[in-house]
């Protein structure tokens, strides 16, 4: 551990804190990381964290027989929220393998072409949205938007159930309550564990409030559904209903409950995330944004609705969502442990249990990786033909390994075809002089990003 960098002022206690912010510990994170090298440690409370970024290390950690998914950090402090749900299960807990049986099949191909006649709809709405800004002159809240957009759709495919957010002027409740809770979680890694019951008193009261709050939420939607004696197939009839093929085993009410509340967050906060950072980045590269259009009239043609198929096949539309998930992965990092004693890159001992952190975000702009001019937004990076040169394990926006995203697809396939729906239909104009600006509350979000609208003429 001592050959590993750190940063040279320590405070007694405290640790690193010197020119630390916990608002952005990410973006701070960035910035230890270009001073210190890709793999550095940070001291805080008493307790030392590895963070690793440089690829070949980050590679090494994605080895499965030595390395496994490790619930630390901001993940471990939504267990109260979540508990031994798919997200935050330890390795170890039964729930885990049960849940992850019983809703894999929710995200197969059948079950995405099934959901995206839904994702349709949802974007319809947002579309009449912004049709009702453009009408009177408004520029739209991305960030806020997106929110809707993609909670309405998990809300929707997931659960059958409606929150009505377009219909509301502020965000949903379930909303607020939901960016609190990981708010507190972040939050909670900035003061010693020990103080933390005296240090946010006040907050973890509002944060016991918000979890009840999600958990009636999610207990009403739950109660519904089984008044009605079952949906149509959705992720809630399959944590209701579907028993394991092996063991015959059922989700138990508790863990429906923490499943219903992971997917109804994991399943929006991070896409809506990634769908802002591209259209910010697609109002400031009108020469990119036209490149969308051409692929978006060529693919789609005349056609009002999509079908399934023809979204995987706007190509290049997916390379923009990719790369703005290259330079703002929505889920800035995640943690792997040692599954044995084991030395990381050949050289770093760990014992095992001993844990680092990835930081994702640097590991997308490891120049040795991506080149001298990796901070700039270009989609190219991820034709096919840059994808087959470049090592494995260099692009890690949805994690590694067993524990990797289950919703992958469906926020790819999601993203994608509100990408093209909106650039075929709007002009976007960003807000003269708005700079990027990046919240963090674990996940990534643009801050008071702002676009202007035109319609296009002709446009589906
Ligand atoms: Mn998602 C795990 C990123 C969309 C549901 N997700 C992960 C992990 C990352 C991640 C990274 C691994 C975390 C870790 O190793 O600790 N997820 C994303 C991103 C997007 C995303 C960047 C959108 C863009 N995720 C979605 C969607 C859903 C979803 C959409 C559901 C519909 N994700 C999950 C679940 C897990 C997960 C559930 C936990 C999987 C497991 O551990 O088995």
């Amino acid at each position: 551990l001592h050959r590993i960098p750190r940063p040279p002022y320590r405070v007694p206690l405290l640790g690193d804190v010197i020119g630390a912010s916990r608002r952005t510990p990410m973006q701070d994170s960035l910035r230890y990381a270009r001073r210190l090298g890709p793999v550095f440690r940070r001291r805080a409370f008493g307790k030392e964290f590895v963070f690793v970024w440089g690829a070949a290390l980050a590679a090494d950690l994605a080895d499965e027989t030595r390395f496994a998914k490790h619930v630390g950090l901001g993940v471990a402090n939504l267990r109260p929220v979540a508990g031994d749900g798919l997200f935050t299960a330890y390795n170890h807990e039964p729930n885990w393998q049960l849940a992850h049986d019983v809703l894999a099949p929710g995200f197969s191909r059948e079950a995405m072409a099934g959901y995206h006649v839904m994702m349709l709809d949802v974007a319809a709405r947002l579309t009449d949205h912004w049709d009702r800004a453009v009408s009177a002159g408004r520029a739209v809240d991305v960030p806020g938007d997106m929110t809707k957009l993609t909670l309405e759709t998990i809300a929707r495919t997931g659960f059958g159930h409606d929150f009505g957010s377009f219909e509301r002027s502020r965000p949903h409740p379930f909303v607020s309550a939901m960016v609190g809770t990981l708010t507190y979680a972040q939050r909670l890694n900035t003061v010693p564990a020990p103080l933390a019951p005296w240090l946010l008193r006040d907050a973890s009261r509002r944060n016991a409030a918000d979890i009840a709050h999600l958990n009636r939420t999610v207990d009403a939607l739950v109660r519904e559904r089984r008044a009605a004696a079952g949906g149509e197939g959705d992720l809630l009839d399959r944590m209701l209903e579907t028993t394991h093929p092996v063991t015959g085993e059922r989700l138990s009410a508790e863990n429906v409950r923490r499943q219903v509340i992971t997917f109804l967050v994991a399943g929006h906060e991070t896409t809506s995330g990634a769908l802002s950072f591209a259209l910010h980045y697609l109002a400031q590269h009108p020469d990119v944004a036209a490149r969308v259009r051409d692929e978006v009239d060529r693919v789609w043609g005349g056609t009002e609705a999509p079908g399934y198929e023809q979204v995987a096949r706007l190509r290049y539309t997916r390379r923009v969502l990719d790369e703005a998930l290259r330079l703002w992965p929505t889920a800035p990092g995640f943690a792997r442990e040692a599954r044995e004693d084991t030395l990381l890159g050949g050289t770093h001992p760990m014992r095992r249990g001993a844990w680092a952190l990835v930081l994702t975000g640097m590991l997308h702009r490891d120049p040795d990786v991506w080149g001298p001019d990796a901070e700039r937004f270009d989609p190219d990076r991820f034709d096919a033909k840059a994808v087959r040169s470049r090592a494995p394990h260099t692009f890690k926006p949805f994690g590694t390994g067993a524990r990797a995203c289950i919703g992958r697809q469906f926020a790819l396939h999601e993203a994608t075809l509100v990408l093209g729906l909106l650039l075929r239909r709007y002009e976007l104009r960003p807000e003269p002089g708005y700079r990027l600006r990046v919240t963090e509350r674990l996940t990534l979000m643009p801050d008071g990003l702002r676009l202007r609208l035109e319609r296009r003429p002709a446009s589906g």
